[in-house]
């Protein structure tokens, strides 16, 4: 693993990009531009904040309980979710949505776009530890593009002789003002698995509102979602490519206090997961020597 002041002389920019130590002694990256600012740890390529400096709230929510420690994962954010999403369809004891998230990853590039945003390359490279897991040659890249939007590129390229089939997922937690008071749209008339007390094909009807633990992964759909928050006066603009799946997740008051890292009381309230995935009936099968990558594009805008 990279010391932050390896990393600062290697792909540190002046002003607008640089790695310090946590507490917790992983290392984060910290982004600041003229568009917006933003933060991720160097542990699972974890995106953890992004606030456009048009936005007087962040977009991306972090949990005030967030603990960040060496092979745990973080508490909001985007995690990556690979090569697997949910629990493994085979060995139980492997760690739910793959174990991505809470390895080390390496940076590869940095560097300043041509409108001001601040981008980042990282490599997530196959070890013996990750191998037990999953034994398939191949490399997992993730692109993040910080600016007025936030683009997240993750790329699975397959450079073995057999191929495989993947699960995948940003699983990114958005800051809203209250989950009783906001609206999704954009997966009318999708198909789902309810997730909450088993496994149950529904058909959404109208737009999702939330009014208990909500927990759907909707299926064969390419759709932008929209959240719609009044109370914060914004809508944010969930757009993909490469996914086939969306999950819609909020753990409510009983499963939130369980997970006890959500921002007690009530810090659960303020946020909710619109997911771009490959999961269930759309897991990705990546055939030898080719690439697959999974495109997201957040923007928030005022209503
Ligand atoms: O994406 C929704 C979900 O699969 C929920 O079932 C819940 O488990 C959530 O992910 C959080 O999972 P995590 O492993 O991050 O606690």
């Amino acid at each position: 693993m990279s010391t932050a002041q390896q990393l600062n002389t290697r792909f540190g920019i002046d002003g607008h990009l640089s790695f310090a130590e946590d507490a917790g002694g992983l290392v984060v990256a910290k982004i600041s531009n003229a568009q917006a600012t933003a933060s991720l740890c160097m542990q699972g390529a974890h995106l953890m904040t992004w606030q456009p400096r048009s936005q007087p709230l962040p977009v991306v929510w972090l949990s005030r309980d967030a603990k960040l420690a060496a092979g745990k994962s973080i508490r909001g954010g985007a995690p990556v979710c690979w090569p697997w999403f949910g629990a493994h369809p085979s060995e139980p004891g492997f760690p739910g949505h793959g174990y991505a998230r809470t390895v080390q990853w390496r940076m590869v590039e940095s560097g300043k776009e041509p409108d001001g945003a601040t981008r980042l390359l990282l490599r997530l490279q196959q070890s013996e530890k990750t191998r037990v897991q999953w034994p398939h040659d191949c490399t997992l890249e993730l692109t993040v593009i910080v600016g007025e939007t936030l683009r997240m590129e993750l790329s699975t390229e397959n450079t073995g002789a057999g191929d495989f089939t993947i699960g995948e997922a940003l699983h990114t937690y958005f800051r809203i003002g209250d989950i009783g008071a906001v609206r999704v749209t954009g997966l009318e008339n999708c198909d789902y698995w309810d997730k909450v007390g088993g496994s149950v094909l529904k058909r959404q009807s109208g737009q999702i509102t939330f009014s208990g633990e909500t927990d759907r992964v909707y299926v064969n759909t390419a759709a932008e979602c929209v959240i719609e928050d009044d109370q914060l006066g914004r809508r944010i603009h969930v757009a993909k490519s490469g996914s086939l799946s969306t999950v819609v997740w909020t753990p409510w008051t009983e499963k939130a206090a369980k997970m006890g890292d959500m921002g007690q009381p009530d810090g659960w309230r303020e946020m909710v997961c619109i997911e771009s995935v490959n999961a269930m009936e759309n897991v990705v099968k990546v055939a030898a020597g080719t690439r697959h990558t999974m495109i997201v594009e957040y923007r928030a805008e005022p209503v």
